[in-house]
């Protein structure tokens, strides 16, 4: 299922737009079969949480229901009709007219329906989806309804960002020819100044000739093949790298005889990922991270992909100086990577595995704990659903140069009971899916250095780490020491790079104090400064990931004042005080 694209022989229409929409009820009885009630329209993509001005809706658990009309063109009667979603936050049935046609569970990973012979060429058809938001023990990221004391169900959820829901991404109909490609796999390498694409075609249906060349930017040919597997080698490559991104295009094309049954192309960076002792190495040099954990999270749309939010988000990115982000927590829109190819940003990779721990809380305010790894909690089901969003993350993102690591969890329980049971197949499934990359996760202060059991099976660690704010809380001078003895421990036990993917701290845009105020624009800035210096003094810190890129919006609770307000920037993008301070170290070297 490679991603739709326009060539001679494919066709794409988007499906964006208003959508009849309507949540589920009691008094709904196979809704598909008919036009949804009442006048209410969602706009895709766009999560609908903060669409309506209504609480209910707002907070809604379960099912809602999307429904269009579409018309099949007329010239649509030779080829294969697929209806694709980007993504459908958490599961989605879909029906066309009276029919279920598909269904997927994982909130942020594509799925599709083969819909030929259902819908006629010049006829209009009826789609209509459900998309479930509901969370549970067993679901990725998991999460746990209860019911309040009014008798309502409530979802609540174990992660720190809203549990956005619909369908926040685009839905396409596309038409691709019966014989056609239907998977492409590519390593990159380099040997010397020569780039090597190695290439795996799998096709749909019985091709006769499989061609594929690779073209620069100016359509030249530079390389070619023959076959469904093989090596295209490139003599003085231009590579992709951090800042220098260099795209070639890979060009496939089914022939039977000299007739092109299917033209596929793909954007290809030659580059290379290697971690050796303490440092990553992008092309065989160091790399050093300076960037964000990030969200899509914008007001109203909310993670509803929206081009002019991207392309800004990048452009605040670059300004600040910074090289590289982390799909925290949840795999983003395929328009981001894309963007991020074509920019030369570097990405890790998140699965939507957040929220694996059930001592966070009870870590930081002296709760008891409670085992996450068990039947109650974390156990097969939830694995097997944790399996399955490693193999649509990878299966979606193996062919963008941008991607350097995949990090499979945020702040899991490493250091309990079951944890390495529970890891270390993952470990070993994502290894088998993509040898070539470094895998990684984001480790929490309530499985520290000493105490972790997963560390080892990891190429290197992220170290997520509020020295200064949940600890030392108004003391950078001992968060200073602490935080310095914490990363010391990591690179002794662990001698791998450790990449800082979280640090930190709330502030009220606007608010400013001399004194070393918790939540004034001063102390972000100032705690940022103190945890550079000791980041500085750590050999195997490949870099640092802050949290984060901008304000976003959480669920409700006490210690978040509309949501959380670590940004370095406000939810409508404004800088704080710590833009400049990360814009003075990230391009001038100043710490
Ligand atoms: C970390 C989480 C992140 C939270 C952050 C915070 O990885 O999702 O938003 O803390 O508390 O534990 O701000």
């Amino acid at each position: 299922m490679p991603k739709p694209v326009d060539s001679s022989t494919r066709t794409n229409i988007l499906l964006d737009g208003l959508w009849r929409f309507v949540p589920d009820s009691e008094d709904l009885h196979e809704p598909w079969k008919t036009t949804l009630p009442g006048s209410m329209e969602c706009p895709v993509p766009a999560s609908y949480n903060d669409i309506f001005v209504n609480p209910s809706l707002r907070n809604h658990v379960g099912k809602v229901w999307y429904q269009r009309i579409c018309h099949l063109p007329r010239g649509w009667d030779q080829d294969d009709t697929i209806l694709r979603f980007d993504a459908a936050t958490h599961a989605a049935e879909v029906y066309i007219d009276d029919e279920h046609v598909t269904s997927h569970v994982g909130g942020y990973t594509p799925f599709q329906a083969d819909i030929s012979g259902k819908v006629y060429p010049g006829r209009s058809f009826r789609i209509t989806v459900s998309v479930d938001n509901t969370l549970t023990n067993e679901t990725i990221p998991p999460g746990k309804v209860i019911t309040t004391g009014n008798g309502k169900p409530s979802q609540t959820y174990y992660h720190d960002f809203f549990n956005y829901s619909g369908l926040s991404r685009s839905v396409r109909l596309c038409s691709v020819p019966k014989t056609r490609v239907e998977d492409i796999t590519l390593i990159t390498g380099l040997e010397g100044s020569t780039g090597t694409v190695i290439y795996d075609v799998a096709t749909h249906g019985d091709a006769k000739t499989v061609q594929v060349e690779l073209l620069d930017v100016d359509h030249k040919a530079v390389a070619s093949g023959k076959g469904l597997k093989g090596e295209l080698k490139v003599s003085d490559a231009n590579l992709w790298g951090p800042g220098t991104p260099y795209l070639y295009t890979l060009r496939v094309r089914l022939l039977d005889g000299s007739t092109i049954v299917d033209e596929y192309t793909l954007s290809v960076g030659i580059r290379t990922v290697e971690v050796k002792g303490l440092q990553i190495l992008i092309n065989g040099k160091p790399f050093q991270f300076k960037g964000f954990g990030r969200h899509e999270d914008i007001p109203i749309q909310a993670k509803g992909h929206n081009d002019a939010w991207m392309v800004h988000d990048f452009e605040l990115m670059k300004w600040c100086g910074a090289n590289s982000f982390r799909t925290s927590h949840y795999p983003y829109a395929e328009d981001v990577m894309d963007y991020a190819d074509r920019q030369g940003f570097l990405v890790i990779d998140e699965t939507p595995a957040v929220g694996l721990n059930l001592n966070i809380v009870g870590g930081l305010f002296g709760a008891g704990r409670k085992p996450t790894f068990s039947k109650e909690f974390a156990n097969d089901n939830t694995q097997k659903a944790h399996e399955s969003a490693i193999r649509e993350l990878i299966q979606r993102d193996k062919n963008h140069p941008c991607v350097i690591a995949w990090s499979i969890t945020n702040e899991c329980g490493s250091d309990e009971d079951g944890a390495r049971e529970y890891f270390e197949p993952l470990v070993k499934v994502a290894r088998q899916l993509d040898p070539t990359r470094p895998l990684t996760y984001a480790n929490c202060l309530t499985s520290p250095w000493d105490k972790d059991r997963i560390g080892d099976l990891f190429d290197f660690i992220g170290i997520n780490r509020y020295y200064g704010w949940y600890q030392n809380n108004a003391d950078l001078a001992s968060a200073e020491i602490a935080l310095e003895k914490d990363l010391q421990g990591w690179q002794s036990r662990f001698k791998c790079p450790l990449l800082i993917m979280e640090y930190g701290a709330d502030t009220m845009a606007g608010l400013h104090a001399m004194e070393g105020l918790p939540w004034s624009e001063e102390y972000q800035s100032d705690l940022l400064t103190m945890s550079h210096r000791v980041f500085d003094k750590i050999e195997a810190i490949v870099g640092e990931h802050v949290w984060n890129f901008a304000d976003f919006q959480t669920g409700p609770g006490i210690i978040r004042v509309d949501g959380n307000k670590k940004g370095v920037f406000t939810r409508d993008r404004r800088p704080k005080m710590a833009a400049h301070t990360l814009r003075k170290r990230w391009t001038e070297g100043r710490q």
